[in-house]
């Protein structure tokens, strides 16, 4: 299969890509975790964003009016401040490493925002009304595992749902990076192509997507620990031939 031909067809996969998501959700979640999703969509949820190597990631994120965002400094010794200097407030204090600070937001609009002592790193928050973000409802449980600090601990995730991790790998990831991983549209997901990158950082990219990138966010289809399993795999290329 050939993906890097015309544009035409990047664009068709682009678009469909949220097709293909609804396909595999009705395909591989099972009940209970479809049960516990569509629940916790009554629920505000509480939106987990890294700030890390002078970058918010993801930088760009639509929550629903309620929900609450946690920044939180991933540096090894850089600070950072989450301002939202365009609603005219005062600059905040700075984020040591590890700190994080939390907002809700209860009203729909747009919030740009940025770092206080870094004006290029700026960041955007879409506001929906309440109730129209089904694309986020995954996030209160990836968000309760972080707050019981387990998020790693990825031998809770049982076989079956490795395998339908390592199908959904092969199938939907497989469309833009190759069968292999090897690469196509979106970049290879080998391992020595991604040394450059920290398990948490690959995780934080399947999961939140690159913003203005074709490449999506699969929040709603994997918990924060089952991305870094899937980061794990790929870093290490457990996953390169699994049928
Ligand atoms: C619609 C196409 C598409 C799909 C589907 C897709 N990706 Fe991507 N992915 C991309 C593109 C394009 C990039 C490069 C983004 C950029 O320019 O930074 C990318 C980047 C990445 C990166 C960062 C690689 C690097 O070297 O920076 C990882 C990791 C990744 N994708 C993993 C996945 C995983 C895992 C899946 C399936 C769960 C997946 N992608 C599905 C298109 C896609
Ligand atoms: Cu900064």
């Amino acid at each position: 299969m050939n993906l890097a031909c015309g544009s035409g067809l990047l664009a068709a996969m682009i678009k469909s890509v949220g097709f293909t998501l609804q396909m595999i959700h009705m395909k591989i979640i099972p009940p209970l975790l479809l049960s516990l999703m569509v629940s916790s969509a009554l629920a505000a949820t509480t939106h987990e964003i890294e700030i890390f190597k002078f970058k918010f990631l993801p930088a760009e994120i639509t929550i629903e009016a309620g929900d609450t965002i946690r920044w939180t400094n991933k540096e090894k010794r850089q600070y950072h401040s989450v301002w939202f200097e365009q609603l005219g407030e005062k600059e905040p204090d700075y984020l040591f490493p590890g700190d994080f600070y939390e907002r809700t937001f209860d009203e729909a609009g747009d919030l740009p925002y940025r770092c206080g002592p870094h004006p290029k790193m700026t960041g955007m928050v879409h506001i929906t009304p309440a109730g129209d973000n089904k694309a986020s409802t995954g996030d209160s449980e990836a968000g309760a595992q972080q707050q019981a600090g387990k998020v790693t601990a990825a031998d809770e995730i049982d076989e079956p749902r490795r395998a339908e991790i390592l199908y959904i790998l092969k199938h939907d990831c497989g469309s833009c990076h190759g069968m292999t991983l090897q690469g196509g549209v979106g970049p290879s997901l080998k391992p020595n192509a991604l040394d450059k990158l920290t398990v948490e950082q690959v995780a934080v990219t399947i999961n939140h997507g690159r913003p203005g990138t074709p490449m999506p966010p699969w929040k709603p289809f994997f918990s924060e620990q089952e991305a870094n399993w899937l980061a794990q795999q790929l870093k290490q290329g457990t996953v390169e031939h699994q049928e």
